[in-house]
């Protein structure tokens, strides 16, 4: 880890930091706690995320370098470089249409451009998070298609859409085996399946499945991709944001399966919404943190953020107050849609809040890119 060398005249400095190279032969290890099997470098990714709370969390920002406000698809560009003068340590990818073969995905970036992408931020030190927005087996809808039940149920074994099923864990177990760096190992990526199925607004969500078949789902998926060669993966188990433990633990699919315990928390858009968030994220970190050491499991913030950051100060009055009192190894802000208005988390040059994102990450515990030697070996 590299730390920030502060100077009162100009803000921050940086050191750059090494990216790490290495033989293309690929070794594997198998986890003593879980049985699996999984590359050097996957298991180097875990004991990173157990030890970044030492030095700070890192920041993240989904579909950062794909596009952002008022461009797509530009070489090297990120909203939140041009802000602050540096790639988030995490980059959030969501690979919701590679069921159905499609080029692009939902947010209609090209997988090719998700691929290129993530390999940069692999060279560059960084971590890539990934998420699931598949659509509906059983209706032919998209994730949030809820109207008809028995979703779940369809896709298990023995279910109506069970081959169907298979055959879509088949592309996606093709994409991520895909994921090599120009010396040929695998990239490790966390994948963030079945996510927020503590709310319902998902065909996966809790009132559309019972506990037991969300478990199994989980197992499935977890263990077709391992059975497929998929050994660069981390598992993320990320709900929604819940008061109780118990809601959140209730359709846990158990330590063997997952890797990191996240959440996601929204703010809501009325005036009193600052409020309810803080408390809500004060609540779901206190027992996260308790429930990361119990579990020996990191702990993040799998997705949050003010969308179109009205208020200028909300990185250092908000976000960064309520995280700094807990040992997260990550917080990923949600996309800046370049084709729906106001559909963005991550400050551009000249976004009310931009200045306020520089302080944040001038703060020594907030990770950016070049903070991250690597986090691979
Ligand atoms: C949602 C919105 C949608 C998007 C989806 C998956 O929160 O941003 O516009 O399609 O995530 O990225």
């Amino acid at each position: 880890m590299i730390k920030k060398i502060r100077s009162l005249a100009m803000g921050t400095v940086l050191v750059a930091g090494l990216v790490s190279c290495g033989s293309a032969k690929e070794v594997t290890e198998v986890d003593s706690r879980s049985g699996s099997i999984r590359t050097t470098e996957t298991e180097h990714l875990l004991k990173s995320l157990q030890s970044m709370p030492a030095k700070g969390f890192m920041f993240g920002h989904q579909d950062d370098t794909a596009y952002g406000i008022g461009w797509d698809g530009d070489a090297d560009r990120s909203d939140v470089k041009s802000v602050c003068g540096d790639y988030p340590a995490v980059c959030g990818w969501d690979l919701g249409h590679i069921e159905l073969g499609d080029d692009k995905n939902l947010d209609k970036i090209p997988f090719e451009r998700i691929r290129q992408d993530i390999i940069a931020q692999y060279l560059r030190g960084g971590l890539n998070s990934v998420s699931w927005h598949l659509n509906n087996p059983l209706t032919g809808g998209d994730a949030w298609d809820v109207k008809t039940e028995g979703v779940v149920t369809s896709i298990l074994p023995g279910g109506a859409k069970h081959e169907l099923f298979l055959s879509w864990m088949g592309k996606l177990a093709t994409f991520l085996n895909s994921l090599t760096a120009p010396d040929g190992k695998k990239i490790p990526v966390l994948f963030r399946p079945w996510h927020e199925h503590t709310g319902s607004w998902f065909w996966w969500g809790k009132s559309h499945c019972t506990p037991q078949e969300y478990k199994e789902l989980w197992k499935m998926t977890h263990d077709y991709l391992s059975s497929h060669g998929v050994n660069n993966l981390l598992y993320a188990y990320s709900p929604g944001s819940e008061k109780t433990v118990d809601e959140y633990m209730e359709r846990y699919p158990g330590d063997k399966y997952v890797d990191l315990l996240g959440f996601d928390c929204y703010p809501s858009a009325k005036p009193e919404g600052t409020d309810e968030y803080r408390t809500l994220m004060t609540t779901v970190l206190t027992y996260l943190t308790q429930l990361g050491k119990e579990h020996s499991k990191p702990i993040a913030v799998t997705e949050t953020g003010l969308e179109a950051l009205p208020m200028a100060t909300w990185w250092t009055e908000v976000l960064f107050p309520l995280l700094d009192k807990y040992p997260i190894s990550y917080v990923l802000v949600w996309r800046n849609a370049r084709e729906k208005p106001n559909h963005y988390y991550a400050p551009y040059p000249g976004q009310a809040s931009a200045n306020n994102f520089v302080e944040f990450y001038n703060q020594s515990k907030t990770l950016f890119c070049k903070d991250i030697k690597s986090l691979y070996k």
